[in-house]
């Protein structure tokens, strides 16, 4: 099989070694590896190509047809084009698509949305959330009065009256659903129908889950949220970085917010990109391809049930799971990580809901398919995936049968190229 893209590093090749071997390396690790990571992706050479443009050397503060900086006509096309085509994408009225990243688009939506001091709801770090969900160590924490929700004990999963019960009594200004860690369906009409009746805006952080959500394998809350934001490089297959979607009417608030309330000069090298990755989104391949993240995260989950781990929740119905390797292998996340590191296997430590151990040591890890479905694996893959999971898990502390993993795991991952 050839490799479907291809990096131009001709000139750096010659002129900077140091740089072209350590980015070489790295593409070698990420194609020689089993990429478990589920907030990464690999993204397609018209990404690649528009990361790498002539955009980048332009300043254009402002928005298209209103800029603080000449020479802009070519960038209007690009960002205008940016926009039309996300606003399609996920039936959005209004879309930003300055934001440099998550973190930023998250703090733009408060700050047009809130006062410094106001009250939100989010979910907890430590139960599925963000760090700008409202964490005490967070800008979203400390300016904010965030009054975090949490997880149902039993199921693991949300528990909607409860969140309404919460929002009754704390009458929040916003509730942020959305999450980095929660494998399960996110009934984003209930979120819409609790904030109705407490009168909080109402706000989705769909980074994670935004691929599947314009595909449709997972319920878009763009056109009836207040305000949704996401990052463009997880499911959704963009370069590194976020946009906002908003109502018509949180529209100026929105954009003042971004630019000049948080932002200077947008990169818009990086805006083609996502112009890019948004028209590769719409077509029906991605369909199919959204699809197939969720089959394969679904028969991943069984496979690794089967073979004696414990899934938070027992299971998915998105891109992503949640081993309890401390319940299962009595292994902790940290260790778990680093044995399945050095057999190619990437994954990250994870706490579990309502985790006993510590973030930087927890009881799980965080996996999930939207890589290796990139690269055409299927069901089939699947099964050999949770196989050499299980495997390096239990030679956790035997770094020679790890390393004969991983030579195991390179063979495997060669017949699926993606990158020359
Ligand atoms: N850091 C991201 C993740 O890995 O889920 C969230 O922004």
């Amino acid at each position: 099989m050839d490799a479907k893209y291809e990096m131009h590093l001709n000139y750096l090749k010659e002129h900077d070694k140091l740089i072209f071997d350590a980015i070489e390396a790295e593409k070698k690790r990420q194609m020689d590896g089993i990429e478990l990571i589920p907030s990464e992706n690999l993204v397609s050479q018209g990404v690649l190509e528009a990361m790498g443009s002539i955009p980048t050397n332009k300043y254009s503060e402002g928005y298209p047809g209103k800029r603080y900086y000449g020479g802009n006509e070519h960038i209007d096309i690009i960002e205008s084009e940016a926009i039309a085509r996300l606003k399609k994408l996920f039936g959005a009225e209004h879309a930003n698509v300055q934001p440099n990243s998550g973190s930023p688009a998250n703090m733009a939506a408060y700050y047009a949305l809130m006062n410094y001091g106001d009250t939100f709801m989010g979910l907890k770090l430590t139960e599925g959330g963000h760090l700008t969900h409202g964490h005490p160590v967070n800008f979203s924490g400390k300016y904010y009065n965030c009054v975090q929700y949490g997880l149902d004990k039993e199921t693991e999963m949300l528990d909607y009256d409860a969140i309404l019960k919460q929002a009754k009594e704390v009458k929040p200004k916003l509730i942020l659903s959305g999450y980095t860690a929660y494998p399960r369906e996110i009934d984003f009409k209930r979120f819409r129908e609790i904030c109705d009746e407490v009168g909080a805006f109402c706000m989705a952080d769909i980074a994670h889950i935004a691929g599947l959500c314009a595909a449709g394998v997972h319920e878009n809350p763009a056109p009836y949220f207040d305000v949704v934001t996401t990052t463009t490089h997880k499911t959704l297959r963009g370069p590194r970085s976020a946009v906002i979607m908003c109502k018509e009417e949180f529209a100026e608030k929105i954009d003042k917010a971004v630019f000049p309330g948080l932002q200077g000069g947008p990169h818009e090298h990086t805006i083609a990109a996502k112009a890019v990755a948004f028209e590769e989104a719409a077509q029906p391949e991605f369909k199919e391809y959204a699809k197939q993240i969720v089959k394969n995260a679904k028969t991943l989950a069984e496979e690794l049930m089967s073979q004696g781990l414990r899934l938070v929740s027992n299971g998915t119905d998105n891109h992503l799971m949640l081993v309890d390797v401390f319940k299962s292998k009595e292994i902790t996340g940290k260790d778990a990580e680093h044995a399945l590191e050095l057999a190619a296997i990437y994954c990250n430590k994870n706490t579990i809901p309502f985790d006993t151990r510590s973030p930087w040591n927890p009881s799980g890890i965080r996996i999930g398919t939207p890589v290796l479905t990139t690269r055409g694996m299927k069901e089939s893959e699947m099964k050999e995936v949770a196989s050499f999971i299980v495997k390096a898990l239990d030679a956790h502390s035997d770094e020679a049968k790890l390393a004969a993993i991983k030579k195991d795991v390179k063979a495997f991952c060669d017949q699926f190229p993606f990158y020359k």
